[in-house]
């Protein structure tokens, strides 16, 4: 009898009946941290602060009768943080918008922002009865000229323009 042999031949089943435990997965790979470096915000386009009005009240009323659509006055003269109040009259409703081709470029943004509850950019809301009111601040608006019209009588030629000084 070759018993040495045997033992052998059963030490090698057995090792062969535990060859397939499970491998324990290689957990040691390293998970970089995260970074905590965070880009300084810059501030995105568009993202101006309104600036209040500092100076003088102007008024600008809002009149549509049987002499036609119009501003008045349509020529205003103001001040760099000045304010212009559009008071609606008659004929509304009226609006207050400035053409984003005409405005000038570099006081666009300052002008948006300064305008609240807008349809659209530099576009004011409709006012709809008789001595409704929209404010439009200009501070930190530049000098220049700011031409502007009333969406709905646009074809009827209500325009008018503010310089500012
Ligand atoms: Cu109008």
């Amino acid at each position: 009898m070759r018993f040495y042999g045997l033992a052998v031949l059963a030490g090698a089943a057995l090792l062969g009946a535990c060859g397939g435990g499970e491998k324990k997965a290689d957990t040691a790979a390293v998970t970089p941290a995260p970074t905590a470096t965070t880009p300084a915000a810059t501030p995105a386009a568009g993202a101006v602060a309104k600036v209040a009005a500092t100076g003088a009240n102007h008024d600008i009323k809002m009149v549509g009768d049987d002499k036609g659509y119009r501003f008045e006055p349509a020529e205003l003269t103001i001040k760099s943080g000045d304010a212009v109040t559009f008071t609606m009259v008659s004929g509304g409703p009226h609006n207050v918008a400035f053409d984003p081709a005409t405005t000038p470029a570099d006081s666009k943004a300052q002008l948006d922002a300064n305008m609240d509850n807008k349809l659209s950019e530099l576009s004011s809301p409709m006012l709809m009865n008789p001595n409704e009111k929209y404010t439009i601040s200009f501070g930190g608006v530049k000098p220049g000229v700011y031409p502007f019209h009333c969406t709905p009588h646009l074809a009827m030629n209500m325009k008018g323009t503010i310089t500012v000084q």
